[in-house]
């Protein structure tokens, strides 16, 4: 009986340490764990059977059995090991890093073009002392139309032309609001340009149902137009080129009077006519003239003392003149192989 359990203590170790070298995963040594060594494994089977010997019998079954244990627990500890490494040396190859491959190149941001000419334009003013304002892009009728000298009637308040939203509101048609409030709340001698979006029903090449405007205006006593002259001259001379051709052709704004509108000679063809400049040689970039008493009126400044000039201009209007730019929804697309030109 002893003899026996000698034996199969042996046999055991042998079987174990077999079957734990032929195991190909960590999972699969937990199983032959469990097997032999558990409490209700191989081995604890035989610490059973010791008990019930006794004397010399006892003791050698005991140490063989003992020895049978920590010998599967050595196979166990050294197939762990191999197995382990195995696993971290498959890891780190599948994880090496090639340090000699080139680096990616991030994609660098830069200014939308549109903001880009936008912050050129208000530097020119900023430059000659005027501030920058801005004001909601949701108005009333009253900023909107109404203290500019727009009559019930104007066909810029139709439907067609103005978003109208619900409670009386609707999204400003241009800048002008913004001088409005400024206005009211301060006393001349002002200087001010104020850049932002403005809303229109409109759409085509060269009209977009939002589009950025800087307008600007100046109100001090004895405003005369060779002020505006010259600002504005000045004004296009930075942005296009300094030795830039200007006219000033009469126009109708309902808040000026007189009112003009600026032309540049052609930047394109340098005057000979051609696509952009639909053959005449001259471009349009602003309107502008001497602020309409009406609109001093408005906001409780006495048209008698009080005097200014104002302009305004579409920014897209400028960036499409300035790079040749032919479709106004190209500012809108987010396509970066136009983007990445400016
Ligand atoms: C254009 C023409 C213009 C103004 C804007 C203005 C503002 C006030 C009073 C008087 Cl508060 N005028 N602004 C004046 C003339 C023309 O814009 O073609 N814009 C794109």
């Amino acid at each position: 009986m002893s003899e026996s359990l000698v034996d199969q203590s042996r046999a055991l170790a042998a079987e174990a340490s077999d079957a734990v070298g032929k195991a190909d995963s960590l999972a699969a040594i937990e199983s032959l764990r469990v097997l032999y060594l558990g409490k209700k494994g191989r081995l604890a089977e035989m610490f059973r059977r010791l008990a019930e010997l006794t004397g010399s019998e006892k003791s050698l079954a005991g140490s063989a059995v003992n020895t049978a244990k920590r010998e599967i627990e050595e196979a166990i500890r050294s197939r762990e090991e191999v197995l382990e490494a195995q696993a971290r040396d498959a890891r780190l190859s599948s994880e090496t890093v090639d340090v000699s491959l080139p680096g990616r190149q991030p994609l660098r941001g830069r200014l939308h073009p549109i903001t880009q000419v936008m912050d050129e334009i208000v530097g020119v003013f900023s430059a000659l002392g005027f501030a920058v304002a801005e004001g909601p892009e949701v108005e009333t009728d009253r900023y909107n139309f109404e203290a500019l000298n727009f009559p019930l009637d104007h066909p810029a308040r139709d439907m067609q032309d103005t978003f109208f939203l619900p409670g009386g509101l609707l999204l400003r048609t241009h800048t002008s609001p913004v001088q409005v409030r400024v206005m009211e709340r301060l006393k001349p001698p002002i200087r001010i340009v104020a850049p932002g979006k403005v809303y229109r029903r409109d759409a085509d090449v060269t009209h977009a149902p939002m589009f950025h405007q800087v307008e600007g205006f100046l109100v001090d006593r004895e405003v005369s137009f060779a002020d505006l002259k010259g600002v504005l001259s000045l004004f296009a001379r930075t942005v296009f080129s300094p030795d830039v051709r200007v006219r000033f052709r009469p126009s109708f704004f309902p808040f000026v009077e007189p009112g003009a509108e600026m032309d540049i000679g052609c930047v394109l063809c340098g005057g000979k006519g051609c696509r952009v400049c639909g053959g005449s040689g001259w471009l349009e970039i602003l309107g502008a003239g001497l602020i309409h008493p009406n609109v001093f009126r408005a906001v409780g400044y006495d048209p008698e003392e009080t005097s200014g000039f104002a302009f305004g201009m579409g920014v897209e209007r400028i960036a499409m003149l300035r790079y040749g730019i032919d479709d106004i929804r190209l500012f809108a697309e987010n396509d970066l192989r136009f983007l990445h030109q400016f």
